[in-house]
């Protein structure tokens, strides 16, 4: 199918389903699904509709189903990966308009102190909000919480700032319903406590990517806000003193909140907008921020815990901690104000990855001559990330758009070597499905791929994201689109100059 050149009959169909409205066929309409935020993934749709139900979604994916039309579905558009960005004229199946947030039940007892079903359309930002008036909170946050949609997060089971303390989105999914690529509608929102009946199907479909089904809405876990905050943001001499600082503050404090590694060229890109307030001199080699929660008191507990760092660990520069509101945002704003840094100095390559412990601070002591060598000498790295979970954002400005393949094999390379995953909460999307196959067993592919062609038979549901080419086969549901592209982001926009 080339751009716009979905079949007529199709087209019809779909506008009666959702309405003259909500079908765009203009390509100025459709311009803003056919780009990621960042610019470097970039495709064509040949539509876009945007149903405002379930029943809506199950019409649309059962008449793209029977005439074998490939769908992407999109929330928010602000995955880094390429998994929401359509090619080769796909449909864009938006879930903004299922925006929904109902009731906020609260449960005294059991894991969860509440719950809420949500439309996947909902924003994470709304979702919050919705929480917090009452009196609650989704443990799920990440700067671009505004724009992000609940559904996006399920698909791609981010991670984001509170990993470490109340896990991915995966462990706040209570039930979900979705629609399967025939329009089949799966309705496990509510699914008995004791679950003994059978396959996990809202475990498989976190995390999938928009590859097996479409998720409509979710029913989600809410939790206690914490009495008190306190953030600390250390400054320390290398990324191997910050992992030891999380170590002593985790044993003194408890389970810590949050804890974001920073490093100088980072921290450097902020300080220089205008109005941030910095707490150090000179940005240091690696910060580590840290949020704790506790009662009335958990200011001076933190504070006596940095000083206790600053004696006792080395390569400790320096320390502040915040308490009140403003203080604890002028320190987070740090490390959220990284990505909007970065995109404004133009299209960056975003690998994000996972390294356990011990390979961590030398894959990121190594990692400037890495990306020079494939890169060449105006290659720049900023890395930051979740540092409590070992996920690294590793960015590379200043890259020519050649260059792009060789330095995402030189950095993956260098995770796999340390036993660390290429793949960490942004997903695999269009970047990485080569990678998986390095790092997953070929029986656990070959499970995978049997899934997808079960429940996605006519493999329209987001071809070429998530998984590899099956070995030998060009039939195999969702990889009819072209050719194998191991490595290679033939979807990427125009690298700076
Ligand atoms: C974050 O942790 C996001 O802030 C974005 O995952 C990371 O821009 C990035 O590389
Ligand atoms: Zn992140």
């Amino acid at each position: 199918v080339t751009p716009g050149s979905l079949p007529t009959g199709l087209l019809a169909d779909l506008e009666a389903v959702v309405g003259p409205g909500h079908l765009l066929q203009d390509p100025s309409l459709r311009a803003p699904y056919e780009v990621d935020w960042t610019g470097r993934w970039r495709g064509s749709a040949g539509a876009v509709v945007r149903p405002g139900d379930t029943a809506e979604v199950a019409a649309v994916l059962s008449r793209c189903h029977d005439r074998g039309v490939s769908v992407v579905p999109q929330g928010g558009n602000t995955g880094l990966v390429g998994g929401a960005v359509p090619r080769d004229g796909a449909l864009v199946l938006s879930l903004a308009r299922l925006d929904h947030l109902g009731a906020v039940h609260t449960r005294p007892d059991g894991g969860a102190a509440g719950e809420v079903v949500v439309g996947a359309g909902a924003s994470l930002g709304a979702v919050q909000d919705h929480a917090r008036a009452a009196g609650l909170r989704y443990p799920v946050d990440l700067a671009a919480r505004d724009t992000a949609t609940i559904g996006g997060t399920i698909a791609t089971d981010a991670g984001g700032l509170g990993v470490v303390r109340h896990g991915a989105t995966r462990a706040q999914v209570l039930g979900l319903e979705a629609v399967l690529a025939d329009g089949t509608v799966l309705d496990r929102l509510h699914p008995p406590l004791a679950d003994g009946l059978g396959y996990d199907l809202r475990g498989l479909l976190v995390g999938s990517e928009g590859t097996l089904a479409v998720v409509t809405r979710a029913r989600l876990r809410l939790v206690r806000p914490p009495d008190h905050l306190g953030v600390a943001v250390v400054a320390t001499e290398h990324v191997a003193a910050a992992l030891q600082v999380q170590r002593h503050l985790a044993d003194r404090l408890g389970p810590l909140e949050a804890s974001e590694l920073m490093t100088r060229a980072g921290l450097s890109l902020v300080a220089a907008a205008p109005g941030v307030r910095t707490p150090f001199a000179a940005p240091p080699p690696a910060a580590l921020l840290v949020e704790v929660a506790g009662d009335r008191g958990v200011g001076e507990a933190l504070s006596a815990a940095i000083a206790e760092v600053v004696e006792e660990v080395r390569g400790v520069h320096d320390a502040v901690v915040g308490t009140d509101a403003a203080d604890r945002a002028a320190l987070w704003h740090l490390r959220e104000a990284h990505t909007e840094r970065l995109a404004e100095g133009g299209v960056v390559l975003k690998l994000d990855v996972v390294l356990p412990e011990p390979g961590l601070p030398g894959f990121v002591e190594d990692l400037d001559g890495l990306v020079r060598d494939a890169g060449g000498s105006d290659a720049e790295v900023v890395v930051f990330g979740h540092l409590g979970v070992g996920d690294l954002h590793v960015n590379v400005l200043g890259l020519a758009t050649g260059r792009v393949p060789a330095v995402e094999a030189a950095v993956l390379e260098a995770v796999v070597a340390a036993g660390g995953s290429p793949c960490g909460e942004h997903g695999v999307g269009r970047q990485k499905p080569g990678w998986l196959e390095r790092v997953r067993a070929p029986g656990e592919l070959a499970a995978m791929r049997a899934v997808k062609a079960a429940l996605d038979p006519g493999g329209v549901l987001n071809p070429g994201v998530l998984l590899p080419p099956a070995p030998g086969a060009g039939s195999l549901a969702g990889q009819q689109e072209g050719p194998a592209d191991h490595l290679v982001e033939d979807q990427q926009g125009q690298g700076p100059p």
